[in-house]
Protein backbone atom coordinates (compact mmCIF):
# COMPACT_ATOMS: atom_id res chain seq x y z
CA UNK A 1 0.00 0.00 0.00
CA UNK A 2 2.67 2.39 1.34
CA UNK A 3 5.12 1.60 -1.71
CA UNK A 4 2.06 2.21 -4.02
CA UNK A 5 1.49 5.41 -2.92
CA UNK A 6 5.59 6.37 -3.05
CA UNK A 7 5.42 5.40 -6.57
CA UNK A 8 2.14 7.48 -6.92
CA UNK A 9 3.89 10.32 -6.18
CA UNK A 10 6.96 9.68 -7.42
CA UNK A 11 4.99 9.82 -10.92
CA UNK A 12 3.28 13.16 -9.64
CA UNK A 13 6.47 14.47 -9.19
CA UNK A 14 7.98 13.08 -12.41
CA UNK A 15 5.10 14.39 -14.33
CA UNK A 16 5.51 17.88 -13.19
CA UNK A 17 9.09 18.00 -14.20
CA UNK A 18 8.38 16.30 -17.33
CA UNK A 19 5.57 19.20 -18.40
CA UNK A 20 7.99 21.95 -16.74
CA UNK A 21 10.53 20.90 -19.19
CA UNK A 22 8.33 20.82 -21.87
CA UNK A 23 7.20 24.16 -21.69
CA UNK A 24 10.17 26.62 -22.59
CA UNK A 25 8.89 29.45 -20.06
CA UNK A 26 7.76 32.47 -22.19
CA UNK A 27 7.02 35.10 -19.33
CA UNK A 28 6.13 38.10 -21.70
CA UNK A 29 2.94 36.41 -23.99
CA UNK A 30 0.46 34.58 -22.79
CA UNK A 31 0.36 30.39 -22.88
CA UNK A 32 -3.05 27.80 -23.72
CA UNK A 33 -2.79 24.08 -23.21
CA UNK A 34 -4.93 21.90 -24.55
CA UNK A 35 -5.14 18.70 -22.83
CA UNK A 36 -6.14 15.49 -24.63
CA UNK A 37 -8.04 12.94 -23.15
CA UNK A 38 -6.59 10.49 -25.43
CA UNK A 39 -4.89 11.24 -28.46
CA UNK A 40 -6.01 13.32 -32.02
CA UNK A 41 -5.23 10.88 -34.67
CA UNK A 42 -8.48 9.30 -35.72
CA UNK A 43 -10.61 10.89 -32.71
CA UNK A 44 -13.12 13.34 -34.40
CA UNK A 45 -13.95 15.28 -31.22
CA UNK A 46 -10.11 15.52 -30.63
CA UNK A 47 -9.20 16.37 -33.89
CA UNK A 48 -11.72 19.34 -33.99
CA UNK A 49 -10.75 20.33 -30.76
CA UNK A 50 -6.94 20.90 -31.06
CA UNK A 51 -7.47 21.97 -35.14
CA UNK A 52 -10.05 25.02 -33.68
CA UNK A 53 -7.65 26.31 -30.84
CA UNK A 54 -4.51 26.36 -33.01
CA UNK A 55 -6.41 28.07 -36.13
CA UNK A 56 -7.63 31.04 -33.47
CA UNK A 57 -4.09 30.88 -31.68
CA UNK A 58 -2.66 31.81 -35.28
CA UNK A 59 -5.04 34.13 -36.38
CA UNK A 60 -4.16 36.14 -32.97
CA UNK A 61 -0.55 35.79 -33.72
CA UNK A 62 -0.79 37.27 -37.04
CA UNK A 63 -3.02 40.41 -35.81
CA UNK A 64 -1.09 40.90 -32.63
CA UNK A 65 1.97 39.12 -32.38
CA UNK A 66 5.08 40.56 -31.28
CA UNK A 67 5.46 40.62 -27.73
CA UNK A 68 2.13 39.41 -26.94
CA UNK A 69 2.53 36.84 -28.63
CA UNK A 70 0.65 33.33 -27.47
CA UNK A 71 2.36 30.04 -27.40
CA UNK A 72 0.34 26.66 -27.76
CA UNK A 73 0.93 23.52 -26.41
CA UNK A 74 -0.93 20.47 -27.19
CA UNK A 75 -0.70 17.58 -24.92
CA UNK A 76 -1.89 14.11 -25.09
CA UNK A 77 -2.63 12.46 -22.14
CA UNK A 78 -2.93 9.42 -23.87
CA UNK A 79 -5.50 5.98 -24.05
CA UNK A 80 -4.69 4.65 -20.22
CA UNK A 81 -7.65 6.92 -18.30
CA UNK A 82 -6.07 5.56 -15.18
CA UNK A 83 -3.27 8.43 -15.77
CA UNK A 84 -5.53 11.38 -16.78
CA UNK A 85 -5.70 13.06 -14.01
CA UNK A 86 -2.07 12.58 -12.50
CA UNK A 87 -1.57 14.09 -15.77
CA UNK A 88 -4.13 16.77 -15.74
CA UNK A 89 -2.61 17.95 -12.10
CA UNK A 90 0.95 17.96 -13.41
CA UNK A 91 -0.13 20.37 -16.11
CA UNK A 92 -2.08 22.45 -13.66
CA UNK A 93 0.99 22.35 -11.36
CA UNK A 94 3.35 23.89 -13.46
CA UNK A 95 1.01 27.20 -12.87
CA UNK A 96 2.73 28.12 -16.53
CA UNK A 97 -0.92 27.89 -18.49
CA UNK A 98 -3.42 31.21 -18.61
CA UNK A 99 -5.78 28.24 -19.59
CA UNK A 100 -6.10 24.55 -20.18
CA UNK A 101 -8.58 23.31 -22.84
CA UNK A 102 -9.78 20.45 -22.82
CA UNK A 103 -13.33 18.00 -24.22
CA UNK A 104 -14.96 15.04 -22.99
CA UNK A 105 -17.88 14.50 -20.47
CA UNK A 106 -15.60 12.91 -17.92
CA UNK A 107 -13.21 16.54 -17.47
CA UNK A 108 -15.28 18.98 -15.76
CA UNK A 109 -14.87 16.37 -12.45
CA UNK A 110 -11.13 15.92 -13.06
CA UNK A 111 -10.54 19.42 -13.37
CA UNK A 112 -13.15 21.06 -10.12
CA UNK A 113 -10.73 19.66 -7.55
CA UNK A 114 -7.76 21.25 -9.20
CA UNK A 115 -9.02 24.77 -8.98
CA UNK A 116 -9.11 24.74 -4.84
CA UNK A 117 -5.46 23.46 -5.62
CA UNK A 118 -4.62 25.74 -8.22
CA UNK A 119 -7.00 29.06 -7.25
CA UNK A 120 -5.13 31.12 -10.80
CA UNK A 121 -5.70 27.69 -13.01
CA UNK A 122 -8.42 28.24 -15.19
CA UNK A 123 -10.15 25.98 -17.57
CA UNK A 124 -12.79 25.89 -20.92
CA UNK A 125 -13.81 22.64 -21.38
CA UNK A 126 -16.15 21.25 -24.57
CA UNK A 127 -18.36 18.77 -24.99
CA UNK A 128 -18.63 18.44 -21.23
CA UNK A 129 -20.98 20.49 -18.39
CA UNK A 130 -20.21 22.01 -14.95
CA UNK A 131 -22.08 25.28 -14.00
CA UNK A 132 -20.99 27.11 -10.78
CA UNK A 133 -17.10 27.21 -10.65
CA UNK A 134 -15.75 30.31 -11.38
CA UNK A 135 -12.62 29.42 -13.00
CA UNK A 136 -14.30 26.48 -15.68
CA UNK A 137 -16.41 27.53 -17.97
CA UNK A 138 -17.88 24.40 -19.97
CA UNK A 139 -19.44 23.78 -23.25
CA UNK A 140 -21.46 21.02 -24.59
CA UNK A 141 -23.72 19.83 -27.17
CA UNK A 142 -27.58 18.89 -27.68
CA UNK A 143 -26.70 15.43 -28.03
CA UNK A 144 -30.40 14.28 -27.93
CA UNK A 145 -30.43 16.30 -31.39
CA UNK A 146 -27.35 14.65 -32.65
CA UNK A 147 -28.10 11.27 -31.79
CA UNK A 148 -31.91 11.40 -32.88
CA UNK A 149 -30.78 12.83 -36.24
CA UNK A 150 -28.68 9.85 -36.58
CA UNK A 151 -31.21 7.35 -35.57
CA UNK A 152 -33.70 8.03 -37.43
CA UNK A 153 -31.72 8.48 -40.65
CA UNK A 154 -30.83 4.28 -39.80
CA UNK A 155 -34.62 3.64 -38.95
CA UNK A 156 -35.45 4.67 -42.59
CA UNK A 157 -32.25 2.54 -44.26
CA UNK A 158 -32.59 -0.45 -42.33
CA UNK A 159 -36.84 -0.53 -43.32
CA UNK A 160 -36.14 0.30 -46.62
CA UNK A 161 -36.28 -1.91 -49.37
CA UNK A 162 -33.18 -3.63 -51.15
CA UNK A 163 -33.77 -1.89 -54.53
CA UNK A 164 -33.67 2.07 -52.76
CA UNK A 165 -30.68 0.73 -50.44
CA UNK A 166 -28.80 -2.11 -51.61
CA UNK A 167 -27.22 -3.09 -48.40
CA UNK A 168 -31.19 -3.18 -46.59
CA UNK A 169 -32.28 -6.90 -45.65
CA UNK A 170 -35.77 -7.93 -44.45
CA UNK A 171 -35.14 -7.28 -40.65
CA UNK A 172 -34.99 -4.52 -38.45
CA UNK A 173 -31.97 -3.96 -36.92
CA UNK A 174 -29.89 -1.35 -36.36
CA UNK A 175 -26.56 -1.05 -33.54
CA UNK A 176 -24.68 1.56 -31.58
CA UNK A 177 -21.25 0.39 -30.98
CA UNK A 178 -19.54 2.06 -28.50
CA UNK A 179 -15.86 2.57 -26.63
CA UNK A 180 -17.73 2.90 -23.29
CA UNK A 181 -20.24 3.39 -21.46
CA UNK A 182 -20.30 6.64 -19.42
CA UNK A 183 -23.62 8.63 -18.79
CA UNK A 184 -23.81 10.77 -21.53
CA UNK A 185 -23.91 7.40 -23.75
CA UNK A 186 -26.22 5.74 -21.22
CA UNK A 187 -28.36 8.48 -21.01
CA UNK A 188 -28.40 10.25 -23.70
CA UNK A 189 -26.73 8.96 -26.95
CA UNK A 190 -28.26 5.45 -27.41
CA UNK A 191 -31.59 6.17 -26.18
CA UNK A 192 -32.11 9.49 -28.35
CA UNK A 193 -30.48 7.29 -31.44
CA UNK A 194 -33.30 4.46 -30.79
CA UNK A 195 -35.91 7.12 -30.03
CA UNK A 196 -35.20 8.63 -33.19
CA UNK A 197 -35.20 5.20 -35.06
CA UNK A 198 -38.10 3.97 -33.54
CA UNK A 199 -39.77 7.62 -34.88
CA UNK A 200 -39.48 5.85 -38.25
CA UNK A 201 -40.54 2.65 -37.98
CA UNK A 202 -41.50 1.51 -33.89
CA UNK A 203 -40.95 -2.01 -34.24
CA UNK A 204 -37.02 -1.24 -35.02
CA UNK A 205 -34.50 -3.09 -32.30
CA UNK A 206 -31.11 -1.51 -31.61
CA UNK A 207 -28.73 -3.18 -30.32
CA UNK A 208 -25.96 -2.16 -27.99
CA UNK A 209 -21.95 -2.90 -27.94
CA UNK A 210 -18.91 -2.01 -26.49
CA UNK A 211 -14.99 -2.04 -27.38
CA UNK A 212 -13.60 -1.62 -24.25
CA UNK A 213 -11.48 1.13 -25.47
CA UNK A 214 -10.99 3.94 -27.90
CA UNK A 215 -8.21 2.33 -29.99
CA UNK A 216 -9.34 -1.44 -31.31
CA UNK A 217 -10.05 -1.72 -34.80
CA UNK A 218 -9.99 -5.12 -34.94
CA UNK A 219 -11.97 -5.62 -31.81
CA UNK A 220 -14.25 -2.85 -33.69
CA UNK A 221 -14.35 -5.12 -36.85
CA UNK A 222 -15.18 -7.98 -34.70
CA UNK A 223 -18.16 -7.25 -32.86
CA UNK A 224 -19.52 -5.19 -36.06
CA UNK A 225 -19.16 -8.54 -38.28
CA UNK A 226 -21.14 -10.41 -35.42
CA UNK A 227 -23.63 -7.72 -35.47
CA UNK A 228 -24.34 -8.12 -39.47
CA UNK A 229 -24.21 -11.89 -38.85
CA UNK A 230 -27.61 -11.13 -36.81
CA UNK A 231 -29.14 -9.44 -39.22
CA UNK A 232 -27.95 -5.46 -38.20
CA UNK A 233 -27.44 -3.62 -41.42
CA UNK A 234 -26.73 -0.19 -40.09
CA UNK A 235 -24.28 0.42 -37.44
CA UNK A 236 -23.54 3.52 -35.72
CA UNK A 237 -19.75 3.40 -34.39
CA UNK A 238 -18.43 5.76 -31.42
CA UNK A 239 -15.28 4.39 -30.15
CA UNK A 240 -12.08 6.95 -32.20
CA UNK A 241 -9.94 4.61 -33.30
CA UNK A 242 -11.68 1.49 -32.84
CA UNK A 243 -14.31 2.86 -35.81
CA UNK A 244 -12.27 2.48 -38.43
CA UNK A 245 -12.50 -1.60 -37.79
CA UNK A 246 -16.33 -1.02 -37.99
CA UNK A 247 -15.79 1.09 -41.50
CA UNK A 248 -13.72 -1.49 -42.47
CA UNK A 249 -16.38 -4.47 -41.97
CA UNK A 250 -18.97 -2.01 -43.99
CA UNK A 251 -17.10 -2.37 -46.62
CA UNK A 252 -15.66 -6.01 -46.28
CA UNK A 253 -19.55 -7.32 -45.72
CA UNK A 254 -21.85 -4.76 -47.34
CA UNK A 255 -23.43 -2.95 -44.35
CA UNK A 256 -24.15 0.63 -43.86
CA UNK A 257 -22.45 3.29 -41.62
CA UNK A 258 -24.24 6.00 -39.64
CA UNK A 259 -21.36 8.50 -38.65
CA UNK A 260 -21.35 10.77 -36.04
CA UNK A 261 -19.32 14.08 -34.96
CA UNK A 262 -18.08 15.14 -38.22
CA UNK A 263 -18.26 14.28 -41.66
CA UNK A 264 -17.79 10.88 -42.18
CA UNK A 265 -18.75 10.16 -45.97
CA UNK A 266 -15.62 9.81 -47.61
CA UNK A 267 -14.73 7.32 -44.96
CA UNK A 268 -16.77 4.61 -46.86
CA UNK A 269 -18.41 5.88 -49.89
CA UNK A 270 -21.36 4.24 -50.82
CA UNK A 271 -21.68 2.77 -47.12
CA UNK A 272 -22.21 6.24 -45.14
CA UNK A 273 -25.89 7.13 -44.74
CA UNK A 274 -25.41 9.97 -42.59
CA UNK A 275 -22.93 12.51 -40.41
CA UNK A 276 -24.38 14.29 -37.37
CA UNK A 277 -21.72 16.85 -36.50
CA UNK A 278 -20.94 18.38 -33.39
CA UNK A 279 -19.44 21.99 -34.35
CA UNK A 280 -16.29 21.32 -32.08
CA UNK A 281 -13.97 22.78 -34.33
CA UNK A 282 -15.87 26.36 -34.49
CA UNK A 283 -16.74 25.98 -30.73
CA UNK A 284 -13.08 25.78 -30.03
CA UNK A 285 -12.00 28.54 -32.36
CA UNK A 286 -14.54 30.97 -31.13
CA UNK A 287 -13.82 30.54 -27.01
CA UNK A 288 -9.99 30.55 -27.40
CA UNK A 289 -10.58 33.77 -29.24
CA UNK A 290 -13.41 34.87 -26.48
CA UNK A 291 -10.55 34.12 -23.71
CA UNK A 292 -7.70 35.90 -25.71
CA UNK A 293 -9.86 39.27 -25.41
CA UNK A 294 -10.77 38.22 -21.93
CA UNK A 295 -14.23 37.68 -22.44
CA UNK A 296 -14.71 34.14 -21.27
CA UNK A 297 -17.56 34.13 -18.49
CA UNK A 298 -16.19 31.35 -16.58
CA UNK A 299 -18.45 29.96 -14.42
CA UNK A 300 -20.80 28.90 -17.10
CA UNK A 301 -22.13 25.99 -18.38
CA UNK A 302 -24.12 25.99 -21.92
CA UNK A 303 -25.38 23.29 -24.41
CA UNK A 304 -25.80 24.19 -27.80
CA UNK A 305 -27.59 22.73 -30.41
CA UNK A 306 -29.15 22.86 -34.24
CA UNK A 307 -30.93 25.89 -33.75
CA UNK A 308 -27.55 28.10 -32.13
CA UNK A 309 -25.26 26.24 -34.79
CA UNK A 310 -23.28 23.91 -33.26
CA UNK A 311 -24.78 20.67 -34.25
CA UNK A 312 -25.85 19.90 -37.59
CA UNK A 313 -26.76 17.16 -39.92
CA UNK A 314 -24.81 17.25 -43.26
CA UNK A 315 -27.92 17.02 -45.78
CA UNK A 316 -25.83 18.60 -49.06
CA UNK A 317 -22.69 16.07 -49.65
CA UNK A 318 -22.68 14.76 -52.67
CA UNK A 319 -22.09 11.42 -51.27
CA UNK A 320 -25.24 11.82 -49.44
CA UNK A 321 -26.94 12.39 -52.33
CA UNK A 322 -25.46 9.10 -54.21
CA UNK A 323 -25.83 7.07 -51.27
CA UNK A 324 -29.50 7.39 -49.75
CA UNK A 325 -32.72 7.53 -51.78
CA UNK A 326 -34.52 10.58 -52.63
CA UNK A 327 -37.59 9.65 -50.53
CA UNK A 328 -35.59 9.13 -47.62
CA UNK A 329 -33.59 12.07 -47.70
CA UNK A 330 -36.32 14.51 -47.98
CA UNK A 331 -38.03 12.87 -44.60
CA UNK A 332 -34.17 13.95 -43.10
CA UNK A 333 -34.58 17.39 -44.36
CA UNK A 334 -38.19 17.21 -42.94
CA UNK A 335 -37.17 16.59 -39.29
CA UNK A 336 -34.08 18.50 -39.90
CA UNK A 337 -36.19 21.89 -40.46
CA UNK A 338 -38.58 20.66 -38.02
CA UNK A 339 -35.87 20.60 -35.38
CA UNK A 340 -34.16 24.02 -36.64
CA UNK A 341 -37.65 25.96 -36.62
CA UNK A 342 -38.83 24.63 -33.22
CA UNK A 343 -41.23 22.57 -34.79
CA UNK A 344 -39.50 19.23 -32.79
CA UNK A 345 -38.04 20.19 -29.44
CA UNK A 346 -35.52 17.58 -28.43
CA UNK A 347 -34.82 19.40 -25.12
CA UNK A 348 -30.98 17.83 -24.24
CA UNK A 349 -29.84 16.57 -21.19
CA UNK A 350 -29.97 17.59 -17.73
N1 LIG B 1 -14.24 10.31 -28.19
C1 LIG B 1 -13.28 10.08 -29.08
O1 LIG B 1 -13.50 10.29 -30.29
N2 LIG B 1 -12.06 9.60 -28.69
C2 LIG B 1 -11.75 9.34 -27.41
O2 LIG B 1 -10.65 8.89 -27.12
C3 LIG B 1 -12.75 9.58 -26.43
N3 LIG B 1 -12.52 9.31 -25.12
C4 LIG B 1 -13.53 9.50 -24.21
C5 LIG B 1 -13.31 9.19 -22.87
C6 LIG B 1 -14.30 9.37 -21.91
C7 LIG B 1 -14.05 9.02 -20.47
C8 LIG B 1 -15.57 9.89 -22.31
C9 LIG B 1 -16.65 10.09 -21.30
C10 LIG B 1 -15.79 10.19 -23.64
C11 LIG B 1 -14.80 10.00 -24.60
N4 LIG B 1 -15.01 10.29 -25.95
C12 LIG B 1 -14.01 10.07 -26.87
C13 LIG B 1 -16.37 10.54 -26.44
C14 LIG B 1 -16.70 11.94 -26.81
O3 LIG B 1 -16.53 12.76 -25.68
C15 LIG B 1 -18.16 12.00 -27.29
O4 LIG B 1 -19.04 11.58 -26.27
C16 LIG B 1 -18.41 11.16 -28.51
O5 LIG B 1 -17.46 11.42 -29.50
C17 LIG B 1 -19.81 11.40 -29.07
O6 LIG B 1 -19.99 12.71 -29.48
Amino acid sequence: MKTNKLLLTAAAIAAVFFFASCSKAEKAGRKIAVFVPGVVSGNPVYEMLSAGVTEAVDFYNAKHGGAGEVKLSVIEAGTNQAEWSTKLTALAATGEYDVIFSSNPSLPELAAPLTSKFPKQKFIILDGYLAGNKNIATVRYNQREQAYLTGYAAGLVTTAPSSVMKYANAQKKIALVAAQEYPVMNKIIFPSFVEGAKAADSEITAEFRIVGNWYDASKGADIAKGLYAEGVDVILPIAGGASQGVIAAAKESGFYIAWFDNNGFSKAPGHVISSSVMEQKKNAYEQTLKFLEGKTEFGTAQTLGIKDGYVDFILDDPAFTETVGEDIRSRLEQVYADIKNGKLVLSSQD
